[in-house]
């Protein structure tokens, strides 16, 4: 039946929509768990797969999320409160089951009942996929951040895009990265909610009519264009033990039901259907780039679908409840775009006040530029987005129009506030003229918000010295910092079990929903006691993870050793490669019998490299080379073992923090604009060796220098030295990396495989090479050295954890929520309708 036929005859009564609320125990989560299993899966005794009471569980918990969830949006919409709509191209949700256990208070009685009936939690969540729906940290950045805005009760929803196929699979074979289509909804998700009532009409191509309208008006239209239905599905989003379910809306293409039979010959009907899928490609799949454009079509028309579809969505309410009167638009909706990527929406947004709303570009614009609200995420070049003015002729016409209005009249207001200066009015133009003309992403994001921030205070200092100069000269009050941070419900109490009992017994669990509080560690760090207990938890957490590596690669990590993390999507500027060039050392040192109060070491190293990144895939390829020789090598037997983890992901990510003594976070100085990794490693008690790069800087503030092992260039320094930097003066001058280059030259890794690492060994010794790894191999190493040194001491190295630890409050990101509501978008919080 079509979801659009409304009730005529029928008069439903309280009987109808009443209900008693749902058990929150053993035995109400057992019974219904059994009723789905049976009665909806339509299983028996002869049923094997664990999909079936996983999905069974699911559902029982969908039950009481949705209880919750309607009185959330009942609380909002009775509040008449402001909102903001976060929108992004990525939302990396991982899996949800433990999530919406441990948010809705239900872990223990879920445990306990499926244990009655023989059934092991554990081994069904673990059955659960991720959503992979984004690259790495910007998408689960906004990940946590739904996690936060639900907690902190803040009417936030999500928009997003419900890709088919999420964030590829990574296969190892023979050292080289394969991929693997994920097309991780095939059996359907049970954490996703259709909504065909809330379907919107999303346009492309044709042109623009101009006309009059009844009030004599010149306006506007597209017209002719080819349509495209965004249909939403909605996830419920629990707040931590509130009752509070959020909603992040994801958008599907699908086609329209009319088509063209007049394009083609009579009888062609099939082709004319099978045209019509061609509509549904647009949310097919993720761009697996992380911190890179791909500058394809098909991601402009995501970007583009994503922005129309969601403002389409805030319009139809708004229209609904208040008509055609905007006057207060902008006091209750805020739009935070999720890097340039929904940057379109700034375009878009001023469209439909115009084009759909009648509204005059003078009002348009003014709530435009109240409404939206921009975070950058990078400094990197390769990753600022530019789309070629004749791309956006052919696909949108009417949207190019608006941008080239936009772009006018503001360097009119460029002219007038530096008359004259039209260097600067090129340089801050919209349009980048050139061979080819393109319209500058960040710069439409930067005029049509009235917020611009970066997410560390580095990256954010940078942005407004180099990148955003003209712009911060013009307009300095837009420009702020928010530190990112991280859920602690999902990155400490669900993905550490044994710390969270221990954390709870010592300072209570008001840390769950105030991080700072786990300030009250600070003390114990000075109890011998303490630091037993915290050690043995360290230890377990360490088993868990030698033996997930041990399944996954056949490789042996010994519990004793060093646990020395680097995980993160490969990237040259993130430099696997510098990781890699110390383990080549102290494999050097092994053989050479350099091995005097040597720390044992177990190195892990996981991430995913975009399928078209030649550098990153030839990085991943000598990370298994190496870790072949070194594990094959008897010499090295207790000593270093070297892992590449495949396929590194949300849910692996939650076994490997816990189990990591050392956390990789060693980045080229300026570099890494934030980088979120260090903090969840932090959390869990890791202690970083690192640069003075992006939240590292933050990290080391809070923690102490002491507590931190840090090395490397300056992000100044970086700069300086380009132009003259000479890394064979660098080699010369350093036996230890000399040992190291001579090794890799030597073919001593590839012996079958002739000159497969000569780009590899040609950027290390290039004057040119942007991320200066060989100048940094010194710093690094001796850091390596120190960081060994306090491993062998491990009453030191705990008290160095614990206060990891302790020191980690800032890093929530209930903290960087409360700053985004303080700073930029100024919501109430709303508590749901009680139950
Ligand atoms: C930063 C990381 C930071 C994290 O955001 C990152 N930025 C991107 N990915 C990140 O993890 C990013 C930036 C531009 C892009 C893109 C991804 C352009 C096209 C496609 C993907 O590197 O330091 O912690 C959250 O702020």
């Amino acid at each position: 039946m079509s979801p659009f036929k409304d009730l005529s005859r029928s008069q439903p009564n309280d009987a109808f929509y009443d209900l008693p609320p749902l058990g929150m125990d053993a035995t109400a989560i057992a019974a219904d768990v059994r009723h789905y299993f049976a009665h909806t899966m339509g299983q028996d005794r002869n049923s094997r797969s664990a999909y079936y009471p996983y999905e069974a569980l699911a559902i029982t918990l969908r039950d009481r999320l949705m209880e919750r969830w309607k009185r959330t949006r009942q609380a909002h919409n009775d509040a008449d409160c402001k909102r903001t709509y976060y929108l992004s191209l990525e939302f990396l949700m991982g899996r949800t089951l433990c999530n919406a256990l441990l948010n809705l208070g239900v872990h223990d009685a879920a445990e306990q009942g499926l244990y009655d009936m023989g059934l092991v939690l554990e081994e069904l969540a673990s059955g659960e996929r991720d959503a992979g729906l984004g690259n790495g940290g910007l998408g689960r950045l906004a990940a946590c951040f739904l996690d936060s805005c639900a907690t902190l009760e803040l009417p936030v929803k999500g928009y997003g895009l419900r890709y088919e196929y999420g964030m590829f699979r990574q296969l190892i074979e023979d050292g080289h990265q394969l991929e693997e289509p994920d097309h991780w909804m095939r059996d359907g998700s049970p954490w996703e909610l259709e909504r065909p009532e809330y379907t919107q009409r999303i346009q492309f191509g044709g042109r623009t009519e101009r006309y009059k309208d009844a009030t004599g008006r010149p306006a506007a239209r597209w017209v002719d264009t080819r349509d495209v239905l965004a249909v939403p599905y909605d996830v419920p989003i629990p707040g931590y033990r509130n009752d509070n379910i959020n909603t992040l809306r994801l958008w599907k293409a699908a086609a329209t039901d009319e088509f063209d039979l007049g394009e083609f010959n009579a009888g062609s009907y099939p082709e004319s259907v099978a045209q019509k899928n061609a509509a549904e490609h647009i949310t097919m799949v993720l761009y697996p780039n992380d911190a890179s454009e791909s500058g394809k079509e098909l991601r402009l028309r995501q970007q583009f679908f994503l922005a129309s579809a969601s403002i389409k969505d805030v319009m139809r309410e708004w229209v609904r409840l208040k008509g055609k009167n905007f006057s207060e638009f902008a006091a209750k909706n805020c739009f935070q775009l999720n890097d340039t990527h929904p940057a379109i929406s700034v375009a878009e947004l001023m469209r439909q006040l115009m084009d759909e709303h009648d509204l005059d570009w003078g009002p348009a614009w003014a709530i435009t530029t109240k409404t939206m609200a921009y975070t950058n995420h990078t400094l990197l070049p390769e990753a600022l987005e530019r789309w070629p003015v004749r791309l956006f002729e052919q696909l949108l016409p009417r949207v190019l129009e608006i941008i080239y209005e936009i772009n006018a009249r503001f360097l009119a207001e460029v002219a007038s506030r530096w008359p004259g200066d039209s260097e600067r009015q090129r340089r801050m133009s919209l349009i980048e003229e050139g061979h080819e003309r393109q319209v500058r992403m960040a710069y439409l994001a930067i005029v049509g918000s009235f917020s611009v921030n970066g997410v560390a205070a580095l990256h954010s200092k940078l942005l407004v010295e180099g990148l955003f100069k003209d712009f911060y000269d013009l307009w300095p009050h837009k420009f702020n910092n928010k530190t990112n941070g991280v859920t602690q419900r999902r990155w400490l109490a669900l993905c550490n079990p044994g710390l969270r009992e221990f954390l709870d017994e010592t300072i209570g669990d008001g840390w769950v929903r105030d991080l700072d509080q786990l300030e009250r560690l600070a003390p114990y760090a000075n109890d011998a006691v303490f630091r037993q207990r915290w050690r043995a938890i360290k230890q377990e957490n360490k088993r868990r993870l030698a033996q997930t590596v041990k399944q996954l690669v056949h490789v042996e990590f010994p519990e004793e050793a060093m646990f020395d993390v680097q995980v993160k999507r490969i990237h040259e500027y993130k430099r696997q490669l510098l990781n890699i060039l110390h383990v080549i050392h102290l494999y050097n040192r092994i053989k050479r019998g350099d091995t005097r109060d040597w720390t044992p070491r177990c190195v892990l190293i996981g991430g995913k490299a975009a399928p078209g990144y030649y550098m990153a895939k030839q990085i991943i390829k000598l990370i298994n080379n190496v870790a072949r020789a070194v594990n094959r090598d008897p010499d090295t037997e207790g000593r270093l073992r070297v892992a590449f983890l495949p396929d590194y992901r949300v849910s692996l990510m939650e076994v490997i923090a816990p189990g990591t003594d050392l956390s990789e976070q060693i980045s080229t100085a300026g570099k890494e604009a934030s980088g979120t990794g260090n903090m969840k490693f932090m959390m869990n008690g890791a202690v970083t060796i690192g640069t003075l790069d992006g939240a590292n800087i933050e990290i080391r503030e809070q923690v102490g220098d002491e507590n931190f092992f840090l090395f490397g260039l300056t992000a100044a320094e970086v700069e300086q030295r380009r132009g003259h930097y000479d890394p064979n003066a660098v080699i010369a001058r350093d036996s230890a990396l000399q040992d190291v280059m001579n090794l890799l030259e030597s073919g001593h890794f590839n012996q079958f495989e002739g000159g497969i690492f000569d780009a590899i060994i040609h950027t290390i010794r290039s004057p040119h090479d942007p991320w200066m790894t060989a100048a940094d191999f010194q710093g690094y190493c001796e850091a390596q050295e120190r960081a060994a040194a306090a491993y062998r001491d491990q009453e030191h190295w705990t008290r160095m954890s614990i206060l990891n630890t302790a020191h980690s409050g800032f890093f929530s990101s209930d903290r960087t929520i409360g700053e985004y509501n303080r700073d930029i978008w100024h919501l109430d919080a709303v508590p749901p309708v009680p139950l």
